[in-house]
Parts: C-alpha cells; sequence; structure tokens
C-alpha cells in the first residue's frame, strides 16, 4: 500500500458504510419500536452514563473530549463501524437466546444487497490476481428437523488478502468477494474464495483513535460473513472464523463463538476446504 489511490480512508469507508445502512432493508430490522421502549431503553442508558460520570468523577476536559469525538463520529461517518464493533454483540445475543439451529453472529457495517447470484458450485467474483491462499466452504442447508432446503440462498461477503472490503476501499473493484450462493436440490453448496485476512479497524478515523487512546487493539479475526436464508424460515446472519487464527480469543468486536470456527484441511490440489452445514428454524 504506497500510493494514495490504494490507502482507503477512515472517512471514505465510514461514508459508504453510513449510505449502505442507511439503504438497506435487513431481515433483523422487521418490528417497530414504541415510545414505552424509547422511555424505558433510554432512561436506563442515561442512568448509565450519570453513574459513570459520578463513579470516575468525569471532569469538564474528559465531558468536551468526548463531545468534540461524538462530532467526530458523525462527520466521519464511523457510527455503523463503532455501535457494530462495541454494541452490536450485545443485541444479537439477546436475539439468540430465542433461536434455534445454527449460530449467528453479528452483521457489521460491510454487507451490501444485490450480489451477484451464483449457481451451488461456483467462485466468488475475484481479480485474475487475487492475492490469498484458495478456499472452499461446502455444505448443505437443513431445517431443524433434519429435512434438506432446496435453493436456500447463502449471501457470502468477506474482506480480501490485505483486510479490504469491497464497496468500503475504492482500490478493490465492486462485487469482488461478495454473491448470493443458490443451494442445489439437496440443499448443498460449495463456494470457492481465498481465505481472507484479520481485519483491522481504520487506525485515521475516530473509532481507531479511542482504540489508540484508550490502549486497546483494533483487530478483528479473519472471517467470512453469511445471511443463510430460505422462504418460511428465519434467516441466520452469522460469521465463521479459522481455527488458529490471529486475534480469535480477543476479537476487538466480541463477535466469536466457539461453534463457528472452521478447521479447513489442505487438499492436494493447494486448496484449503471447510465444510460447515447450516440449520434454520421455522419463521
Ligand atoms: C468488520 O469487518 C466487521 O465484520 C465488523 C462486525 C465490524 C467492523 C468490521
Ligand atoms: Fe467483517
Amino acid at each position: 500500500m504506497s500510493t494514495t489511490e490504494e490507502s482507503p480512508t477512515a472517512a471514505q469507508a465510514g461514508a459508504s458504510a453510513t449510505r449502505a445502512f442507511r439503504t438497506s432493508r435487513q431481515h433483523r430490522t422487521a418490528g417497530e419500536v414504541t415510545p414505552e421502549r424509547v422511555s424505558t431503553v433510554v432512561t436506563a442508558l442515561l442512568d448509565g452514563v450519570h453513574r459513570t460520570i459520578r463513579t470516575h468523577q468525569v471532569t469538564y476536559p474528559e465531558y468536551v473530549a468526548a463531545k468534540r469525538w461524538l462530532i467526530e463520529v458523525g462527520e466521519s461517518g464511523e457510527w455503523p463501524l463503532l455501535l457494530d464493533v462495541f454494541v452490536e454483540h450485545e443485541v444479537e445475543e439477546v436475539s439468540a437466546q430465542h433461536q434455534q439451529g445454527s449460530k449467528g453472529s453479528i452483521l457489521g457495517p460491510y454487507h451490501l444487497p444485490g450480489a451477484v447470484r451464483l449457481p451451488s458450485v461456483c467462485t466468488l467474483p475475484m481479480r485474475a490476481d487475487e492475492p490469498g491462499t484458495p478456499l472452499v466452504l461446502a455444505g448443505q442447508v437443513r431445517d431443524t428437523t433434519g429435512k434438506a432446503l432446496p435453493g436456500a440462498e447463502l449471501d457470502i461477503w468477506h474482506a480480501d488478502d490485505a483486510g479490504y472490503y469491497s464497496g468500503f476501499a475504492p482500490h478493490v473493484p465492486d462485487g469482488n468477494l461478495r454473491g448470493v450462493v443458490v443451494a442445489d436440490d439437496d440443499g448443498r453448496f460449495e463456494i470457492s474464495t481465498i481465505q481472507p485476512a484479520p481485519y483491522q479497524i481504520p487506525t485515521d478515523g475516530p473509532t481507531g483513535t479511542l482504540i489508540e487512546r484508550a490502549g486497546w487493539h483494533p483487530w478483528r479475526p479473519a472471517h467470512l460473513h453469511l445471511i443463510v436464508r430460505s422462504p418460511g424460515y428465519r434467516p441466520i446472519t452469522t460469521q465463521l472464523y479459522f481455527t488458529g487464527g490471529d486475534w480469535l480469543d480477543s476479537d476487538v468486536a466480541k463477535a466469536t463463538k466457539p461453534e463457528l470456527v472452521l478447521d479447513p484441511r489442505p487438499q492436494p490440489d493447494g486448496r484449503r476446504r471447510a465444510e460447515y452445514d447450516f440449520v434454520l428454524e421455522p419463521a
């Protein structure tokens, strides 16, 4: 990464993520937010803020620094990044208390609707010289009774070998490493792609500044994102990780689960292959 056009900025990624969020219609967003809930939840949230200020004797310089930083979060478009890294995992766990079937995880800020549709045995769109270790993800989509789900869709997206997502880094072509894979008549799929790299929160934006000033680390372990869906079933939004990978035990977004770790095996052809089956519950 030496030229400016190859160095995506936090502000570019933030603006794209904010635009993507505003225009997205995601299954987890169905349902209304009542005035009673606004009052209950926001009152509790403010109570927590007030208690923190008293407990830690927060000063005016600290309050002003926080205010300046929050303004910066908005202006740089980093609300999706900040919230999905530090808050979404808790909402996901509450939601998962009432869910059967495969484990879910957070959506994160980098899903884009309308990826190219691909057959059950496919290779994700990639550059001719796409760097990275070839990876195959194969498996079956079933329901909670064990019945195969023909034609189930696997909406898959992931970072490249340098940790960048298409649509959020200008040097990566649109649609790179994104696809909606349609499972075969037996619910099976076999997706060829490359192994993603761990993801680093951009260091030149307010989320990165917070992490640096607090002395934390800015890394997520390497992961694949998936939304698996079939008509009449509750879709699963999840992520898959890689055994032995860096940051697996200290994800900045706290979105790993032991059930979501792949163990890809080297194949004679040099690719690495992982098997993973998905189980959906009736809607
Ligand atoms: C990511 O790639 C991601 O998956 C999440 C949850 C947050 C920031 C970047
Ligand atoms: Fe991600």
